[in-house]
């Protein structure tokens, strides 16, 4: 039996799907089996022009819909993605290979987010404070930015697309949205959602290509007046860059190298669960994976025996069967960037312990299959520190609780950490002294909720958080009033006080 061919998906722009002729197309892949599963535009500067006019048009129409009207879009485009949850999650998981469950929650995320920003449509709350003169308000307003570009990832290929659609559309902005092309089907996905909840045309418009190419594009078009983007350091930066000579508005999400410190007094079980969760859900593709163990020498080799125990049962496989533990890494890129990290780690004196190639034989044989791979290491070895966004976990000794928060805090990035420890007292000195946007006790360094700030310090971003209350202050601007009903002139800091 053949396959059926893969459909083709257009850009959508101004409210309409288009497959503009002339330009390129490419196709996603299952990274367990090869099969291909969607073919789609490779959008050229002109047709992210027109995409970035079709936003402009539509901006005040949509600014002026009341924001409780907004959030009631969002509500019911919730209502709608809920109702997929379960064909969406399963495109999820076979896009991106993330393992059934995990794309399950990819997608809860998203319906979480949108009706947490749905109700935002009956708050964003400017403030009102006393002024210094009498028969005067002083209040803020909260207005939306204009067009504004989403640059998303493909590790939660639903869910981080929707923290800034949602959340850009609640408050009034019209969006450009452009995908990481590997999973272009699953943002497919996310704007249909939109689309069928009645989003006006031209306030939601879908760009697929090349970041060289599409994303260049609409960074440098002078009506996007602010971009969020959440990819790698090198991309980001290049963003910032160009956004800058702009004076635009950007926010980067970038990567970690998180640490779990597991202390002498730990409950080990509970840390090693939290660890494989960390370390190894979504192949340790989440920007927020545990990639470094930073292991007191006194339960040192009681942990790493259990961890290495642990994984010779850990079932590697079909994302789709609900008994696999992990899946594939999600593209041949990635299986060629984690295995060169391998070769480093293995060349730099770094003790591999299990793991430390490709899976082959069998099923295996058509995707991009890594076994979980753990190296005891030394700090300051090039897997320590970089992200390496795989399967690949760095156990590192330490003597006590102050060299565990200096090795913690010695790498460039600081987005997710955590601690293991019984003793109430160091818990909460690790939430002070850990360099990271979120700090968990008892608990992986995975699986932040969405009505809370995201993000992180150090090269993780440039200072913004996303989500939770921060997602209002990433799309509005703060409009300062002053109404002066005194029917004088008065004259602030001159006026006899
Ligand atoms: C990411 O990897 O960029 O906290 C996002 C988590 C998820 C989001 C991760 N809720 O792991």
């Amino acid at each position: 039996m053949s396959a059926p061919a893969p459909t083709e998906h257009g850009l959508f722009v101004d409210g309409k799907w288009v497959l503009p002729a002339g330009t390129g197309r490419f196709s996603t892949r299952n990274p367990a089996t090869g099969e291909v599963l969607g073919t789609f535009v490779s959008a050229r500067p002109a047709d992210v022009e027109a995409a970035v006019t079709a936003a402009s048009k539509a901006f005040p129409g949509w600014k002026e819909t009341p924001a409780p009207k907004r959030g009631e879009i969002l509500l019911k485009a919730a209502e709608i993605l809920r109702g997929r949850k379960e064909s969406v999650a399963r495109v999820v998981t076979r896009e991106m290979g993330k393992v059934i469950a995990e794309g399950r929650g990819d997608v809860q995320e998203a319906i979480d987010f949108i009706e947490y920003m749905a109700g935002e449509g009956r708050r964003l709350a400017g403030e009102t404070v006393p002024s210094e003169l009498h028969h005067k308000f002083c209040l803020t307003i909260r207005q939306p930015k204009g067009v504004v570009a989403c640059i998303t990832p493909w590790n939660f290929p639903t869910a981080i697309p929707n923290w800034k659609i949602a959340a850009a559309l609640v408050c009034g902005n019209s969006v450009v949205f452009k995908p990481a092309s590997n999973t272009a089907l699953c943002a497919y996905e996310v704007v249909k959602v939109y689309e069928d909840a009645g989003v006006p045309p031209g306030v939601l418009n879908f760009v697929t290509g090349a970041g060289s190419v599409v994303g260049d594009a609409l960074v440098g078009d002078p009506r996007v007046r602010a971009i969020s983007f959440t990819g790698g350091v090198e991309a980001g930066r290049e963003v910032y860059v160009k956004g800058a000579r702009q004076l635009k508005m950007v926010h980067l999400e970038l990567g970690g190298k998180n640490p779990v410190i597991v202390m002498d007094d730990a409950d080990l079980h509970l840390a090693l669960e939290g660890v494989l969760f960390g370390a190894f859900g979504t192949s340790g593709q989440r920007c927020t994976a545990t990639s470094r163990v930073v292991l007191h020498e006194k339960v040192y080799d009681e942990f790493l025996g259990m961890l290495l125990e642990r994984l010779k049962t850990f079932r590697v496989g079909d994302p789709l069967d609900p008994s696999t533990e992990m899946g594939p890494v999600a593209s041949a890129d990635q299986e060629k960037k984690v295995l060169e990290y391998i070769d480093i780690g293995q060349k730099e004196g770094a003790r591999l312990r299990v793991g430390g190639h490709k899976l082959t034989g069998g099923a295996y044989d058509r995707g991009h299959f890594i076994s979980p791979t753990i190296f005891e290491t030394r700090h300051g070895t090039r897997i320590s520190k970089e992200e390496i966004f795989g399967p690949v976990l760095s156990v590192i000794k330490v003597h006590d609780y102050e060299e565990a928060v200096r090795v913690a805090n010695d790498v460039d990035y600081g987005l997710s950490s955590s601690i293991y420890t019984r003793d109430v007292n160091r818990a909460f000195r690790a939430v002070g002294d850990l360099e990271a946007g979120i700090t968990y006790v008892n608990a992986p360094t995975i699986g932040a909720e969405v009505q809370l700030p995201f993000g992180g310090v150090k090269n993780t971003g440039n200072g913004g958080r996303e989500a939770g209350s921060a997602a209002i202050e990433e799309f509005t601007e703060i409009k300062t009033v002053f109404i002066d009903f005194s029917a004088r002139l008065q004259k602030a800091q001159i006026d006899p006080r």
